[in-house]
């Protein structure tokens, strides 16, 4: 059994000079929570925060009731109050929890969970936990007040309602098919801090690191290089993956991806670029002299060959066995920034009737689920307490890019029974409607 402690209160956060008002559990990131496969984490969360909240374990296939979504899972844990999650973590990985209330994902509530494999194949020196995020919250608005402004839509902006600030137009990935994001970030984070104040990694020569990615943002994907590196991709949200070598990868918000590296001499930048948005997030890996890089001198290390997740096969001991597809379901996206109306099969999400458009399935059955993106903008497609297959022996995933008119087919089994959130992990298009529940049949 590991036990933490989870305070989520008002917390004030040092941007390399800027202090931003926010919510956290502690620092920022929260501490990382680290333990074995197997074993049982016991996390009593207290809520001293001035609103509900709830911790979502995600990509865990965890037992429902502690899936951490109020209306689908349990009640929402409210303010001075306190719930106890408990169980077990059958799968080794890299995972993180945020909550499931509202856009507080946009805040600093967020933190790793790394299950560690007892019998761990692989070999290397050091481990470092690397958590991408885009920050506004305390600093240009609160995540709320950007749903707000984003509810109104592009339309109302540009037929008088004017430049709020907090919306973005024109950020273009060739990468993400277009339109790369909605929102203005005035700051992009690797573990809490700013590139005029990045966290430094120190290692030495020739060490053989671990580095377990991880898109805590909101509404941004990266691009992450090593300058002077080349990345061996050795796992998708925390499943091994046959490793493949790149010079960067993408990820999308909710996606990580454990890359392994062995170290040069020297003082070496850790680029996350914020896709289609004209800035960067910044860590130093300093195993020698030098001076330290900048966010500016390094984005020569983004320009080589870049992953994503279709590059990427499971490694045979998580291939899911070949077996006839039982049941076909679809979910398509649908919805435009200028009308902010995202929905998943025309229907947009109802908190007040969560069931309604859920998708059906029965335990035992081999389940195949068509992604199909009718919008002109990519979505990160996330489904709870399941780590489904890509289509055609691809990776294992619990979250994936589906870019802008493309479609992306995913094999499970049902095999973990209860009421599952899935939802573009955009928290702002999964808080406009694009959410739906996976359920399973009781009869
Ligand atoms: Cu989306």
């Amino acid at each position: 059994m590991t036990s933490v402690a989870l305070r989520a209160a008002e917390t004030q956060l040092d941007l390399a000079g800027t202090t931003a008002e926010t919510w956290s559990f502690g620092p920022v990131p929260a501490s990382t929570i680290r333990m074995t496969a197997g074993d049982t984490l016991r996390a009593t969360v207290s809520n001293d925060l001035p609103a509900d909240t709830s911790v979502h374990w995600h990509g865990l296939a965890l037992r429902n009731d502690m899936d951490g979504v109020p209306g689908a899972t349990q009640a929402p844990i409210g303010a001075g109050e306190t719930f106890t999650y408990e169980f077990v973590t059958a799968q080794p990985g890299t995972y993180w929890f945020h909550p499931h209330v509202g856009p507080q994902l946009d805040r600093g509530l967020y933190g790793a969970l790394i299950i560690e494999d007892p019998n761990e194949p692989l070999s290397y020196d050091d481990e470092w936990v690397v958590i991408l995020d885009d920050w506004l919250d305390g600093v240009t608005a609160t995540p709320d007040e950007v749903l707000e402004e984003l509810k109104g839509g592009m339309g109302g902006m540009m037929s008088g309602g004017g430049m709020g600030g907090n919306m973005m137009m024109g950020a273009r990935s060739d990468l993400l098919g277009g339109d790369a994001g909605d929102v203005r970030y005035p700051h992009f984070l690797i573990n809490g801090r700013p590139p005029t104040d990045p966290e430094t990694f120190a290692s030495a020569p020739g060490r053989r690191v671990r580095i377990r990615l991880i898109n805590a943002g909101s509404d941004t994907a990266f691009r992450v290089a090593l300058g002077g590196h080349r990345l061996t991709v050795t796992h998708s949200d925390g499943y091994p993956v046959n490793p493949v070598d790149t010079d960067a990868v993408l990820i999308g918000m909710g996606e990580r991806y454990d890359v392994l590296v062995t170290l040069g001499d020297g003082a070496f930048p850790l680029v996350a670029m914020a896709e289609g948005k004209d800035d960067n997030a910044l860590a130093i890996v300093r195993t020698g002299s030098g001076e330290a890089p900048t966010a500016a001198s390094a984005v020569s290390a983004l320009t080589g060959a870049i992953l994503t997740a279709g590059a990427l096969a499971a490694s045979s001991e998580v291939t899911l066995s070949t077996r006839a597809v039982d049941r076909e379901l679809s979910a398509t996206l649908s919805g435009s920034m200028m009308a902010y109306d995202w929905a998943i099969n025309g229907r947009r999400f109802d908190a007040a009737n969560p069931m309604a458009g859920a998708l059906g399935v029965s335990q035992g059955e081999r389940v195949r689920l068509n992604i199909t993106n009718e919008t002109q903008m990519w979505h990160p497609f996330h489904l709870h307490g399941h780590t489904y297959q890509h289509s055609g022996a691809g990776p294992r995933k619990d979250t994936s890019i589906v870019l802008p008119g493309k479609s992306l087919s995913v094999i499970f089994d049902a095999d973990n029974p209860g009421l599952w959130a899935a939802h573009c992990h955009n928290i702002y298009h999964a808080e406009s409607g694009m959410m739906t529940i996976l359920g399973y049949k009781t009869s």
